[in-house]
């Protein structure tokens, strides 16, 4: 099982995409996802530049020993960039030893714990019927599971609400636009503080007590604001109140957890188990948001869960369109087989990109499954990867009405 080849593909089909397929000398492929939104080609020459010429000659069979070889022996450890590529790495030799094994990964990693995957999907509206209709046509599509994201008055440009393109094709939020520099936004905590609470009633007042609603914060509000958040969010029974807090400060999370009972997810944003200490062992947190893609792959992904199975914590793999369909079927595999499984994010990719993916997982009911075929079931048609090249693109990001840069 020794590698032959490890190969960086840059992708553009609905958005940028940067894949590893690592090919063994008896012919078997692997893919891996190392997407990093916006910081793309950093971690395609770290692949390229860096691992690559390290994975030549090495036994695909041995990801435990590639894992801790790659994460040591750079010296320089975690990040974004050097996880996303190792979890490039990781995926790819997983989905080779299943291939080999002849299993869906799943299998390899216990067996399913379930039968189907609980996914949610994302409605979002500029104002409350826009906001109706979004929810409507998610529920149509099968989600029993939403979050909402909604406009607030005086602030231009939310996170997570979808222009609608008012000629009925389907348009998914995607923040990431491809314009040579970020787009400047504008936040004003008090005024969503003001606003949040009524649209919650409102949604609890149209679709009644037992759908599953899920909110984003996105980083930012200061832990007290955050706190007030919770507690006045509490007669709505949220699933979770996503990123209260740029919890790097993951102490913070002491302040809000003591005031409210609302369930907390976070860690979209981390990248290692170290930064979850303080969060999984104080029980500051219900949910762990990391992405196979920016957490080392399946390997420190399972360490980190069954960390959090300990402490009652499940899982909320985050599964955004800046993950790939080879990162979101890694993902599938996992929510499959481990115990704390809590919920799973899915927003659909575009057209364009399934022409590019070919995958297997399914979403039906409302429920995600990986499919049963070796591997973790997505193919790469590299063809078809070569008629869209790379484009750059980045993430907005916010100033103040004052003109002080604040977290998006
Ligand atoms: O690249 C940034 C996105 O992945 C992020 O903004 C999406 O917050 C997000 C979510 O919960 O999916
Ligand atoms: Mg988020």
């Amino acid at each position: 099982m020794k590698i032959v080849a490890a190969d960086v593909i840059v992708s553009s089909p609905d958005r940028n995409f940067v894949t590893l397929k690592i090919t063994t000398a008896d012919g078997i492929t692997g893919l891996g996802d190392g997407t990093l939104n916006g910081r793309e080609l950093s971690v395609a020459s770290y692949l390229r530049d860096h691992v690559v010429p390290l994975l030549l000659g090495r036994d695909a069979h041995r990801i435990e020993d590639a894992w801790q070889f790659l994460y040591r022996s750079a010296y320089w450890r975690r990040g974004p960039v050097t996880m996303a590529a190792i979890a490039a790495v990781d995926v790819a030799l997983w989905d080779i030893k299943a291939k080999a094994a002849g299993m869906p990964l799943y299998q390899l990693l216990g067996g399913a714990s379930r039968t189907g995957i609980m996914a949610y999907g994302h409605a979002s509206g500029r104002d409350v019927p826009e906001l109706f209709d979004s929810i409507r046509a998610h529920l149509e599509l099968g989600f029993r599971s939403i979050r909402v994201q909604t406009s607030v008055p005086g602030i231009n440009a939310v996170y997570g609400v979808a222009a609608q393109s008012g000629d009925g094709k389907r348009y998914d939020y995607e923040p990431a636009q491809r314009i040579p520099l970020p787009a400047e936004e504008d936040w004003d905590s008090r005024a969503y503080l003001r606003h949040l609470p009524g649209v919650f009633e409102a949604v609890r007042g149209e679709f009644g007590p037992e759908l599953p609603l899920l909110h984003d914060a996105h980083h930012r509000l200061t832990p007290i604001q955050a706190a007030r958040l919770g507690k006045a969010l509490e007669p709505y029974d949220l699933f979770w109140l996503e990123d209260c807090t740029p919890a790097e400060n993951q102490e913070a999370l002491r302040l809000v957890r003591q005031h409210t009972t609302t369930p907390l997810a976070i860690g979209e944003v981390f990248n290692t188990v170290w930064d979850y200490q303080t969060l999984i062992r104080e029980q500051l947190i219900d949910y762990v948001r990391s992405a196979v893609t920016h957490t080392g792959g399946i390997t420190a992904m399972r360490k980190l869960l069954d960390f959090a199975a300990q402490y009652q914590i499940k899982s909320g793999i985050h599964g955004p369109t800046d993950i790939s369909p080879v990162g979101m079927a890694a993902a599938l595999h996992l929510d499959l087989a481990i115990h704390n499984f809590g919920i799973q994010e899915y927003m659909r990719h575009g057209a364009l990109t399934d022409e590019v993916f070919r995958q297997s997982f399914t979403f039906t009911d409302g429920y995600l499954h990986p499919g049963d075929q070796p591997g973790i079931g997505v193919e790469l048609d590299e063809q078809a990867a070569a008629r869209f090249p790379y484009q750059p693109a980045y993430l907005p990001f916010n100033r103040l009405k004052d003109g002080t840069v604040h977290d998006w």
